[in-house]
């Protein structure tokens, strides 16, 4: 009898109970994610160094600047591309279309070689870089979005607030980091690339680059780029800002969009 009373008592009580640890721990998750409770992130702003001319037709979904060319991969089914791209003309120098069932996503250049995404067929490729002949493909089981390389890992973004490092010889996963500012999680981790040892994400459907620290993970800027292309730009269709691509050797920063009649050469402002 007395144990059933107890039982009696403990899941009258278990509710009580579960309810004041989870306040407890709400409480405390608000102290930790409330922006007046921790370092704020700050927002930079940029200026524009130069204006180059994009293709309209390009469905930008990744960018790279090296050896004095952009290279990009482009989007859509039936529309997939790798390119190498003049920086000054926008000029197609050479192009790689995908059969029509692959939608291109990211792509990022280690070695002697171009490695693209796609998105939802689990599959990428590796390219011969100069004359674009297909070499090898690999498996991967998320969704492509973005990639870039640090010189020893490649780093893939999938839409999600989860960014892999795999093995660029191997390709396979070799760990990850879960990308936040002081709001929690930041989901739709798009285009990368890496610049000066920090990783910059161009966040789908904002205006704003992620400048992300590759050890943890956390947020250390946001970039806005809002009010990069005028409203005479946008009388014809164009997308969200995607395209991010650094020359290591001048230290230019290039970004661009999807669809957008423009790329930009800009730099970084940090508040004052
Ligand atoms: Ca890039």
């Amino acid at each position: 009898m007395s144990e059933l009373i107890f039982a009696n008592r403990f899941f009258k009580a278990a509710p009580v109970l579960l309810g004041t640890v989870f306040v407890f721990c709400c409480l405390n998750l608000q102290g930790c994610l409330s922006p007046g409770n921790s370092n704020p992130v700050p927002v930079y702003t940029y200026n524009i160094t130069n204006i180059y001319p994009h293709d309209r037709n390009a469905f930008t979904q990744g960018l790279v600047f090296e050896d004095g060319f952009l290279y990009e991969g482009t989007g859509l089914y039936g529309q997939s591309s790798l390119r190498r791209v003049e920086l000054e003309t926008g000029d197609v120098l050479q192009i790689y279309e995908l059969p029509e069932q692959f939608f291109g996503e990211g792509i990022a250049i280690c070695g002697n070689k171009i490695v693209q995404l796609t998105w939802q067929s689990h599959i990428g490729f590796v390219y011969d870089k100069n004359s674009f002949e297909l070499l090898q493909e690999f498996n991967y089981s998320t969704e492509g979005w973005g990639i870039t390389y640090d010189g020893e890992r490649l780093m893939m973004s999938d839409g999600t607030s989860t960014l892999h490092f795999l093995d660029p010889q191997t390709f396979e996963k070799i760990g990850e980091i879960q990308v936040f500012d002081s709001y929690g999680p930041v989901t739709g981790l798009n285009e990368l690339e890496c610049v000066r040892g920090q990783i910059y994400a161009n966040v789908w459907q904002t205006d704003r680059i992620a400048i992300i620290a590759p050890e943890t993970g956390r947020v250390i800027a946001w970039v806005d780029l809002g009010g990069l292309l005028t409203e005479e730009d946008r009388r014809q269709p164009v997308d969200v800002l995607n395209g991010i691509a650094y020359d290591t050797g001048t230290e230019r920063l290039f970004v661009t969009g999807k669809l957008w009649p423009k790329l930009f050469e800009i730099k970084v402002v940090p508040p004052e």
